[in-house]
């Protein structure tokens, strides 16, 4: 008779960051966060709030420091789980600056000059170019590589760094064997970029300046259904998901994520309705899934020290993982 040995099955790694640099969007939710709670139960998931990639556009630190919490409680109050994954914040765990390190020299100048984030930020913060900007994909690479990481849960707008990621990676494993497992992204196929409601061609952003583009996962309920009231549109007057009515293709795919209908099945909901109706309608829906999530967040900020006891663990926790590749790649480099 044959005998099957049983192995324990080991869970896939997620890694993934948010900056703590501003209150996130209804962008932010959809693209990432939304994600990073469904995937709790069968990765083995890792997510930091990452302050030392927000220092490449200059911070007030008082702003910096209560947002760093804020943000922290967020993503508790959005369903992570500080028991089930490790949650963490990125300064408290130094092998990520010490890898960001040894990475940037395994990394072309000719590279990071083709990232479309640094073009789109050196353009925004003319006075403000700074090295780190233009090495923060490297330190993302350093915090998704030292967790040995399989999955990352990104927005699409992070899917050219995740690549370079993954070269760096195969570039340093070409040179020294094995060191680090090369990581796929993890993309939404509906919602991976939740755009502006003022400007339906550019993507949902917390720093936009125009407070009517985005929706704050933190907004009151009344405040939400007015910014989708004011939503930009197009003079067609049809719901339906076509090419050029990006206004309507926007509402109706955060209406899909929030329902669970497909476009088929808006289109039908919406047969003859106006455009005013639809626009009440998601901002509702948004409204109401976004509520417990307010609520629970201002809970969590009452409780300074659950939230202290919760990343502090979280960054023991991160180490421990961190250290052990940190090492590996000391010893492969040479480092007595
Ligand atoms: P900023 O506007 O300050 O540059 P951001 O919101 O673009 O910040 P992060 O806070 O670092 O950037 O983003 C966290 C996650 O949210 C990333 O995975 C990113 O891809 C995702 N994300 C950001 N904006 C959107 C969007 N409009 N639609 C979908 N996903 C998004
Ligand atoms: N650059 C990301 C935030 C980020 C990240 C990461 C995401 C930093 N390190 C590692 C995934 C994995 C952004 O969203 N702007």
């Amino acid at each position: 008779m044959e005998v099957v040995l049983e192995q324990p099955i080991k869970k896939k790694i997620i890694f993934s960051g948010i900056q703590p640099t501003g209150v996130p969007t209804l962008g932010n939710y959809i693209g990432a966060l939304r994600n990073w709670n469904s995937l709790q139960d069968e990765f083995n998931c890792v997510y930091s709030i990452v302050n030392m990639h927000a220092i490449t556009v200059r911070q007030n630190a008082a702003d910096l420091r209560r947002q760093t919490l804020e943000a922290y409680a967020l993503i508790l109050a959005c369903g992570i789980d500080p028991q089930k994954s490790t949650a963490f914040i990125q300064s408290h765990v130094r092998a990520h600056a010490e890898l960001a390190w040894a990475l940037s020299c395994f990394t072309q100048f000719g590279e990071l000059s083709r990232m479309t984030q640094f073009k789109d930020k050196s353009a925004k913060n003319a006075d403000n170019i700074n090295a780190g900007l233009f090495t923060y994909p490297v330190l993302m690479a350093a915090d998704i590589l030292l967790y040995q990481t399989d999955l990352v849960p990104i927005g699409a707008d992070q899917k050219q760094h995740l690549e370079l990621a993954r070269d760096v990676a195969t570039r340093f494993n070409g040179v020294y064997g094995n060191v680090f497992k090369i990581p796929e992204g993890y993309i939404p196929t509906t919602g991976a970029r939740v755009m502006s409601l003022a400007d339906p061609t550019k993507k949902m952003s917390k720093s936009d300046e125009n407070a009517n583009g985005f929706i704050s996962i933190l907004d009151k309920p009344e405040t939400i259904v007015k910014k989708f009231k004011r939503a930009v549109t197009d003079s067609d007057a049809e719901i339906r998901y076509a090419e050029g009515k990006d206004g309507i293709n926007n509402l109706m795919s955060i209406y899909s994520v929030m329902t669970g209908a497909d476009y088929a099945a808006i289109e039908r909901e919406f047969e003859g309705k106006g455009y005013g109706y639809f626009k009440e309608q998601v901002g509702n829906c948004v409204a109401e899934h976004l509520s417990p999530i307010r609520e629970k967040h201002a809970l969590l900020l009452n409780d300074k020290a659950y939230l202290e006891k919760c990343y502090t663990e979280g960054a023991q926790k991160a180490e421990h993982f961190a250290e052990r590749t940190l090492q590996k790649v000391y010893k492969k480099l040479g480092f007595l």
